[in-house]
């Protein structure tokens, strides 16, 4: 081997073994992953599911390792938007709760510099994961029927609002409680049958499984309930009039 080469491999080994030396690592607290921290950039992803109604303590997300002296550490967040952090021998920590119902509260960017800055700064992305944790809201219905006529899903006029800040309409459980058997004479559905999932409210419509008679009973009143997919539940009373019409006796 010439003099040009050996020297080319004493650089390249050079080259490595400073990389080893001035190399970070974040490790996950859950999985154990080590993402490396280096002189090349590097992106670490994380999730967090969102906490505001359980937040209890400080959440560690990831362990820096590697690192000559964390307190030495700058972290630089995107945009200003930042949260409370703190870093506890070498753990970051989240200190406060994140809400995803809250737009602002779901996404963060944010580098780790080190003060000498002979590594490339690494840059963690944090997006809060939605749960079903917030209860339903339901609409007052108030209504009025036609006796002796047939108010399916699709001819009813009696419309009411069911929603949920989390999402997951369409999972929604409904049901009316009553006292006379109006859970056998009422039905109710969702007026659009394309609910995504992302949205937040829905119009349900009230129907007739058959036609009512002003002459039997003029006046139901009974309760709706919504029940969302972690079993929060909202119910309202309803008040259905029946309207006199021609008997063909
Ligand atoms: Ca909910
Ligand atoms: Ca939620």
């Amino acid at each position: 081997m010439d003099f040009g080469k050996s020297l080319l491999v004493l650089t390249i080994c050079l080259a490595m073994i400073l990389e080893i030396a001035s190399a970070i690592y974040l490790m996950d607290m859950k999985s154990k992953n080590q993402l490396h921290f280096s002189r090349r950039r590097r992106s670490y992803r994380i999730q967090l599911i969102e906490n505001n109604n359980f937040y209890v303590t400080p959440i560690p997300l990831f362990k820096i390792i590697g690192a000559t002296n964390c307190s030495d550490l700058c972290i630089v967040f995107k945009n200003n938007k930042n949260f409370k952090y703190e870093i506890k021998n070498c753990i970051f920590y989240a200190s406060q709760s994140f809400d995803y119902e809250k737009p602002n509260d779901r996404k963060y960017v944010f580098k780790i510099i080190t003060l000498s800055l002979e590594e490339m700064p690494t840059v963690v992305h944090l997006s809060i994961k939605n749960i079903d944790d917030e209860g339903p809201v339901i609409d007052y219905p108030h209504c009025y029927f036609k006796e002796n006529t047939m108010y399916t899903r699709i001819n009813s006029t009696c419309h009411f609002k069911v929603s949920d800040p989390d999402g997951f309409i369409k999972f929604m459980d409904l049901r009316i409680h009553g006292t006379a058997n109006e859970e056998n004479l009422f039905d109710l559905n969702m007026l659009s049958p394309n609910i995504r999932e992302s949205d937040t409210e829905a119009n349900v419509t009230l129907s007739t499984t058959r036609p009512l008679d002003y002459e039997k009973n003029n006046t139901y009143v009974f309760f709706v309930s919504a029940t969302d997919s972690a079993g929060n539940t909202a119910s309202r009373i309803a008040n259905i009039v029946v309207t006199n019409g021609l008997d063909h006796t």
